[in-house]
């Protein structure tokens, strides 16, 4: 059987245009300075592109490319009022603001917002299609907040939602999963697909780091979808040791009960220790780590059906090692590039498994009982 891993980025995801501030838009009156480097800047991600790229794995991949989503894609999962104000704000000379104040976009923003949800949906068409076994889209910007009815938090359009809607009513899935392990919460999927069976949405957190009132385990969805949304917030300061048993104890257990026909993965890269916006300890080994028990359980659960969508990451020296080995992993390829940061990272701590941590884990792991 041959083995291939789709690749997904497209240039204009380099171009999201952040705005002059650093995190908060820059104003005389709250005196918060401008600044040449938004800390959501896209360099960031570009910067994993030529990783992938100088480390020569973009040769073992199979790169597709991006299409637009259609308005339709977007309405699946968005209202109309929240598309058309994307739209307008997006053809206004300086661009808008996705929905909270801090997730500026420039003119014709929308163009590369619905670029990076056609590259989502791209990149579950050609898993399913069974034209590659697994699939990295590095999109920009990226979607894990956005609800129904608003952006926020970085994310204008949630991509991966767009994808599992996608998935089931295009393409005719009963199950798909969506294991969300950027540091932040996935209150977007929660938002959209919470009174759902047919999309079971599990985000692995720090616990109350945004947004700080949502996230908590308490949240289990509702209607037929009570059970099918799964939250595990961790405590900050975990590492490899919190996210492995949080993984091994809640995460694959709950694809086990549900056997997803899709796995799609919220891959963010700012649990990493080298994240301003988070207070985890991931390194490039652990996410590496993750990316095989999720690619051994998707052969045991859903014919290998694996998906990863960027969503955040903050560091513009780490997150490009973060992201090699992931798909490094993915693409069953090493290239021999070590992770650089190791030597001065890796006696950091992180990779014990805490007592706390433990605590706050297994009282996820009860969750699953509901899912079947
Ligand atoms: C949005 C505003 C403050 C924290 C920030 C989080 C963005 C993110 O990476 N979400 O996954
Ligand atoms: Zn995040």
């Amino acid at each position: 059987m041959t083995s291939n891993t789709g690749y997904i980025w497209n240039t204009l995801y380099g171009w999201t245009d952040t705005g002059s501030g650093g995190l908060l838009p820059p104003s005389v009156e709250s005196l918060t300075q401008p600044i040449g480097h938004h800390v959501a800047h896209p360099d960031t991600k570009r910067r994993l592109h030529e990783l992938i790229s100088a480390s020569g794995l973009i040769d073992s991949l199979e790169q597709i490319d991006a299409q637009p989503a259609t308005e339709a894609d977007v309405l699946r999962v968005h209202d109309k009022a929240h598309y058309d104000r994307i739209l307008a704000e997006s053809a206004l000379p300086k661009g808008g603001d996705a929905g909270d104040g801090v997730s500026p976009f420039g003119h014709g923003g929308h163009q590369i917002a619905l670029l990076a949800a056609g590259g989502a949906i791209e990149a579950v068409r050609a898993v399913v299609a069974g034209q590659v076994s697994n699939a990295y889209a590095l999109i920009n910007p990226p979607g894990h907040h956005a609800e129904r009815s608003t952006g926020r938090g970085f994310c204008t359009f949630n991509n991966g939602a767009i994808a599992a809607a996608y998935a089931v009513e295009v393409l005719g899935l009963k199950r798909v999963a969506i294991v969300d392990w950027d540091v932040h919460h996935g209150n977007g999927a929660q938002d959209i697909f919470g009174d759902s069976a047919e999309v079971l949405n599990i985000s692995v957190h720090q616990d109350r780091c945004f947004p700080s009132d949502s996230g908590f385990r308490e949240e289990r969805g509702a209607g037929e979808g009570h059970g099918y949304t799964l939250n595990v917030p961790l405590p900050p300061g975990g590492g490899s040791g919190a996210y492995d048993y949080a993984f091994d104890t809640v995460v694959l257990p709950a694809l086990r009960a549900y056997k997803p026909e899709l796995i799609i993965v919220a891959s963010g890269f700012d649990a990493s220790i080298m994240d301003p916006l988070a207070r985890m300890m991931m390194r490039s080994e652990g996410f590496r780590g993750l990316a095989r028990k999720l690619m051994d359980c998707a052969a045991e659960v859903s014919q290998g059906r694996l998906v990863c969508l960027q969503e955040g990451g903050y560091s513009p020296i780490y997150v490009p090692f973060c992201g090699l080995a992931v798909i490094e992993e993915l693409a069953g390829v090493s290239t021999g590039t070590a992770d650089a940061y190791t030597p001065i990272l890796g006696a950091m701590g992180g990779d014990a498994l805490l007592d706390h941590e433990r605590d706050a884990i297994d009282l996820a792991a009860a969750l699953v009982a509901d899912i079947r």
